[in-house]
């Protein structure tokens, strides 16, 4: 059953609708492997404990995080999902590669979204280092799989009640 929309004093950011309803994709570059597949984890157990099926997560890798707008267009063209995690791992590089995989992944995500009207997640770490990555792949400032999941979650509910 869906959620109803609330004022805003009644938010919490503990209030997570279900999953149990909805259908997921995940996509996982293989760029920084160690980092994403730690994000990986934290978002597929994230929705497994807030009630997901495993039958109902769909998960594959792509080759590098510039590669996540394709791999979520191609999911929601052919498998019908409610929403779709992207997860990557990009990190500053003496080069300006980074900045043209940050804006070409943002804007990518963005506009698939818009195209099928479905969430798409940006879990993909932008960092100076590796050290940055590790604290928000489990460490320190932990998991923002997880985070990308729940927030998968919630935007699956709201277009749920609206759609
Ligand atoms: C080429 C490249 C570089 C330099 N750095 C990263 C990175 O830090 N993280 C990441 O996910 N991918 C990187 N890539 C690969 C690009 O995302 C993409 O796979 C290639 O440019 C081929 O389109």
């Amino acid at each position: 059953m869906a959620t109803q929309l609330k004022n805003l004093s009644d938010f919490s950011d503990t209030d997570i609708p279900s999953a149990a309803p909805y259908r997921f994709g995940i996509v996982v570059a293989e760029w920084n492997a160690e980092i994403t597949n730690a994000l990986y984890q934290g978002a597929y157990q994230s929705l497994v404990n807030n009630g997901a099926l495993p039958d109902n997560i769909f998960n594959y890798s792509v080759p590098g995080s510039f590669e996540l707008t394709s791999g979520a267009d191609i999911l929601l063209k052919n498998l019908h999902l409610d929403a779709v995690i992207c997860l990557g791992c990009v990190i500053q590089g003496e080069t300006r590669h980074f900045d043209f995989i940050c804006n070409a992944v943002a804007n990518g995500i963005s506009n698939v979204a818009i195209k099928y009207s479905k969430p798409v997640i940006f879990g993909v770490l932008t960092t100076d280092n590796q050290q940055q990555a590790i604290d928000r792949a489990g460490g320190k400032h932990g998991n923002k799989g997880d985070e990308a999941a729940i927030t998968a979650i919630k935007m699956a509910s709201l277009a749920e009640t609206l759609n």
